[in-house]
């Protein structure tokens, strides 16, 4: 996957891009991502990508032309042949496992548009803006963070980023669950143990009592994602007898 960001603090990205499971898959070259800084593409001698907004009102707007310009060099043409234009924005599509999954499969280069101030002049999503994307409902002072998520998010889609693919296939929401809780030693902690089955070596009933744990922590901390059917029907037979026994009063 190859993924080019437009931001006007491309330093951010610096520390992101070069450290932990991104920063070893970047290494790999398993994923190739791009710092653009916006102000290359700005034409006037002050490098202005902000300015007043129409009708008033506090805070101030990033400028269109060099947004368009910026996008345009680095993603021209029509899709599919060109990379998909994401906006990082409180105004789009909630980012969940499902729409990682979908973007990571459907789009193998992207380019990520980070706004800063107010937000950006309404025109650079009607003409060179893909889709929206947030990734929670809270505004943040800029779209950088929100672009690291999506990073970090789909590089562990990519093949071979993660060093275990079945932590990938068990991870949280992938079986639509929370997960189920880890340990580690020491066995005992101020008096709380850690659980006997995980210490039995019965590998059969370890993966129950995971299985057990999953549908036990979705339902004490996420009940909503019990709510849907496609999820339900995924449950194990453990589980679905876990969830009876926990919606029986
Ligand atoms: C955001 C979010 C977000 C809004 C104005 C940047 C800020 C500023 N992006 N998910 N939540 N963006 O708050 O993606 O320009």
């Amino acid at each position: 996957m190859r993924i080019q960001v437009l931001t006007i603090f491309p330093e951010l990205f610096e520390p992101f891009l070069r450290t932990s499971l991104v920063g070893r898959a970047v290494e790999q070259g398993l994923l190739a991502v791009e710092v653009h800084d916006l102000r290359e593409y700005t034409e006037d001698r002050h490098r202005s990508v902000d300015d007043e907004p129409y009708g008033g009102g506090g805070g101030m707007v990033m400028n269109a032309p060099v947004w368009i310009r910026a996008v345009r060099s680095l993603a021209a043409g029509e899709p599919p042949a060109r990379p998909w234009r994401i906006l990082l924005s409180p105004q789009g599509r909630r980012l969940d496992d499902a729409a990682v999954r979908q973007i990571a499969t459907e789009h193998d280069e992207l380019v990520l548009l980070c706004g800063r101030y107010e937000g950006i002049d309404e025109r650079v999503r009607e003409l060179v803006v893909d889709e929206e994307v947030s990734i929670g409902d809270y505004v943040l002072s800029g779209g950088e963070l929100p672009a690291m998520v999506l990073i970090e998010a789909l590089s562990r889609q990519v093949p071979g980023v993660v060093g275990l693919p079945k932590s990938v296939r068990e991870d949280s929401f992938r079986s639509g669950l929370l997960d189920h809780p880890h340990y580690t030693r020491p066995a005992e902690i101020e008096g709380h143990a850690v659980p006997d089955v995980l210490l039995s070596g019965d590998h059969a009933a370890i993966e129950r009592w995971r299985e057990r744990q999953a549908v036990r922590a979705t339902w004490e901390k996420r009940p909503d994602l019990l709510d849907d059917p496609e999820r339900l029907a995924a449950l194990t037979e453990e589980q679905r007898r876990e969830l009876e026994r926990l919606r029986r009063p």
